[in-house]
């Protein structure tokens, strides 16, 4: 198919929108000079020409006043941002970075990267930081995103890949089980599978603290606890071995370790389930009879199971249960973990994450070090090892004498706005003002970009091309659309204009077909496979799913829609039933705070609302403190009125939004403001160092 086409003289270009794992497909009309019409693009399979009101309006940040289009450096007497030029800008983060590894050594400078950039953009900056910076100290927040479930996929399968099969799967299931997803709001063009499947007979099971606009579509609705997910799962499982369900064959033939796991839930009598998690029984044993007598079943996780200090286990928990029925590698049925961010998946395969390499392999691998070193041109010896996760690293940023952790002393941020979005934000926001140098990458001079000694504008979306990797993985192209705005340089050119200056022993590239490529080489081998891939392959085929690698003798690899019909990707080709435990929040409630916080989206923002709260077409009313009209009782507060949300981490004032679709125990705050994230608990979890967003003890008054 042509992507780029002349019609009437305006010119269209095919492309993806900015924001969510859903990369729904889109056409860009360009309308004089510099403006760009969202128009649907029918025929890209995953949304059908759909688009949530975010992707209609994405073309609204282009030509925005608050742009940034020139670097700015912080003036030292002054203390204010002032415009630079991109040599004055860059030579001095250089000098920089190199007086600070000097007197501190290579770790002394840290990168934090986002699950919004491509994976060329991603590529490249795993790459500059050991190569270029040598430094172990590089994370993203991808890490707070989906890496519960990731963890638990490698454990289980073998493999980390959101969607082991196409999302367009979903309508021909039985029983779709959401776990923590509010899909109708997070990704609404997904949930119309979810009304095919209903249309034909199918259930779909929502499980969440709060009826959601997703619940509204349920045929089964469970309102657990907030944190006691797994007590459910384990509840299940409990059930299904008790009635028979459990698929013996499958069992023997394709898993390992499910005596122990058939063992570990015997306890888990529906009574105690209920004693937990708040479920009734009743519903319990509705859920365990749905699972029971339909064979298309999909087990579907996302940010409400996994956001936890137990969110691996959780993920597991739900594994154990599907690998009880036999799903994984069953046409239309299994396990899934809906992304993200828009290049999330894409985003921790090609070497962003502190332990991981290009293709995912493992940075202490002495194979995967030989390998990607050979492609990269430098020795094995010279890439530094494991660095700290996403929070560990800003948790420890800054000198001990600042209050620091005794970290790095120097962060480079391309495409996060941590100020807004990290957990326990308060203490982050300290340890980022502690730096010796931030650097900030961004379109817009977000909250993390105001606090930054040196501001870089880079392009966005619709102005650069690259690939991206969508919640099924399925490597998409995002296709440039328009000129970017003078002034504006690429984020790939940032690197490679910072490695030239630092005399990184190899040059670094901003050709994106050119990295691409290498980025192929370098995964090919690996688990995440791109090798056989091509920008012409994606042009033709609506994308191509990973695992795909070059084939030098015979026709190309189709790629890979759906995992696990013949064998998992662990070294026996059995997946692995797993022992755990349920112990619930890090943080319990007590008579101080005896609520539970739990945080989340709304369908018109976008995470930290950089980009979206800029966008005037969408509705941006501020943070609201959602309680059910019991606790207002209590707290003798009304609808509309500013309520306070108290933690042992801070607290924050907004306006009560009253409503009978919370659990009375529950409150529930927006992370798209400033707010939320002064109260969220930095406790994680010990695989995943995923942080605990999803709960903490609160309480509320009026
Ligand atoms: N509109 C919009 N869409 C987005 C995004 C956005 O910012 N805005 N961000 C994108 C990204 S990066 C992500 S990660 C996805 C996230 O997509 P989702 O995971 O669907 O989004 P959340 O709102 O974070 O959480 C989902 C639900 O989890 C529930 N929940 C809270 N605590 C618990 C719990 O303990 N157990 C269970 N079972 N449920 C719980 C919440 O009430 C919420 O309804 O969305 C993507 N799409
Ligand atoms: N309390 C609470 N906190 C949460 C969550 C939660 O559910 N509750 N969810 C967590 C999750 S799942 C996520 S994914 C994180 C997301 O949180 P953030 O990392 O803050 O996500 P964004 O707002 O997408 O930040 C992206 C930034 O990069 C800029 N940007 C966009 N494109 C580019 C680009 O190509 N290059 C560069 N250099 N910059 C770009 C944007 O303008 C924006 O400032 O938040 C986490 N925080
Ligand atoms: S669902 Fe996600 S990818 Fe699709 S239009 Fe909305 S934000 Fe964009
Ligand atoms: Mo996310």
């Amino acid at each position: 198919m042509d992507a780029m086409t002349e019609s009437q003289g305006e010119r269209v270009t095919r492309t993806h929108c900015p924001y969510c794992s859903l990369q729904c497909g889109m056409t860009l009309q360009r309308k004089g000079r510099t403006a760009l019409e969202v128009l649907p693009w029918a025929e890209f399979p995953v949304n059908e020409g759909g688009l949530c009101r975010k992707g209609w309006t994405a073309g609204d940040l282009r030509g925005h006043r608050e742009r940034l289009t020139t670097p700015l450096v912080r003036d030292r007497a002054t203390g204010e941002l002032r415009a630079a030029g991109w040599d004055e800008a860059l030579d001095l983060i250089a000098s920089r970075i190199q007086q600070l590894q000097t007197s501190y050594g290579a770790d002394s400078v840290a990168v934090f990267g986002g699950g919004g950039l491509t994976n060329e953009k991603a590529y490249q900056l795993g790459k500059f930081a050991r190569v270029a910076l040598r430094t172990s100290q590089i994370d993203y927040n991808g890490r707070w995103c989906m890496s519960s479930a990731a963890s638990a996929g490698n454990q289980a399968f073998g493999i980390d890949r959101g969607l082991p099969f196409p999302l367009a799967d979903l309508e021909h299931a039985d029983v779709v089980v959401l776990v923590g997803s509010n899909m109708a709001e997070t990704m609404p063009p997904a949930a119309r599978h979810l009304d095919r499947l209903r249309e034909r007979g199918g259930k779909v099971v929502v499980i969440d603290p709060r009826k959601t606009a997703t619940a509204d579509r349920a045929d089964l609705f469970l309102q657990p606890v907030p944190g006691t997910d797994l007590a459910l799962a384990q509840g299940v499982l409990h059930l299904l071995d008790a009635a028979g369900a459990v698929d013996e064959e499958y069992v023997a033939a394709r898993t390992t370790g499910w005596d122990e796991v058939r063992r570990s839930v015997a306890s888990w009598w529906p009574e105690r389930v209920e004693r937990v998690t708040s479920v009734v029984t009743s519903e319990l044993r509705e859920l365990a009879a749905l699972l029971a007598n339909n064979r298309k079943v999909m087990i579907l996780t996302a940010r409400g199971a996994e956001q936890h200090s137990q969110g691996t286990a959780t993920v597991l928990g739900w594994i154990n249960v599907a690998l009880a029925l036999g799903l994984p590698g069953r046409e239309h049925a299994g396990y899934g973990c809906l992304t993200g961010q828009g290049n999330g998946q894409g985003g921790r395969e090609h070497g962003q994450k502190a332990d991981q390499l290009p293709g995912y392999r493992m940075i202490d691998d002495p194979v995967a070090r030989e390998h990607v070193a050979r492609v990269w041109g430098v020795p094995p010896e010279s890439l530094p090892g494991k660095g700290k996760s996403a929070y560990e690293l800003l948790d420890s940023l800054g000198s001990t004498e600042s209050g620091g952790g005794g970290g790095a002393r120097a962060l480079l941020v391309f495409g996060s706005n941590i100020v807004i979005s990290a957990p326990r934000a308060t203490h982050v926001t300290q340890r980022l003002e502690s730096l010796d140098l931030l650097v900030v990458c961004d379109i817009v001079m977000s909250e993390t970009a105001a606090l930054a000694d040196v501001v870089l504008p880079v392009t966005q979306w619709a102005e650069e091309s690259g690939t991206m990797t969508n919640l099924e993985g399925r490597v998409i192209l995002r296709q440039q659309a328009a000129e970017p705005p003078k002034g504006v340089r690429s984020d790939l050119d940032v690197i490679a204009g910072l490695a030239e200056r630092l005399a990184s022993p190899v040059p670094f590239g901003t050709d994106v077909e050119e990295i691409f490529a290498e980025l192929g080489r370098a995964s090919a081998g690996g688990k995440a496979d791109y090798s056989g891939i091509t920008y012409d392959r994606i042009r033709d085929e609506h994308g191509v799913f990973w695992p795909c690698p070059a084939v030098t003798d015979g026709p190309a690899h189709p790629g890979t829609p759906r995992m696990f019909a013949d064998a998992f990707a662990t070294p026996d080709g059995r997946a692995r039933f797993l022992v755990v435990e349920h112990a619930g929040p890090a943080e319990p409630t007590d008579d101080a705070f005896p609520l539970h916080l739990t945080t989340g989206r709304v369908l018109a923002q976008y995470q930290s609302g950089a980009q979206t709260r800029r966008v005037r077409a969408l509705p941006d009313d501020g943070p609201f403190v959602e309680i059910h009209p019991m606790l207002a009782l209590r707290i003798g507060a009304r609808d509309g009125d500013a309520v306070v949300v108290r933690t042992r981490r801070g607290e924050m004032k907004a306006p009560a939004k009253v409503v009978t679709t919370i659990r009375p125990d529950t409150v529930f705050v927006p992370f798209h403001w400033v707010g939320a994230n002064r109260l969220t608990n930095d406790a994680f979890d010990p695989s995943s160092r995923m942080p605990e967003f999803k709960v903490c003890a609160a309480e509320v008054t009026a």
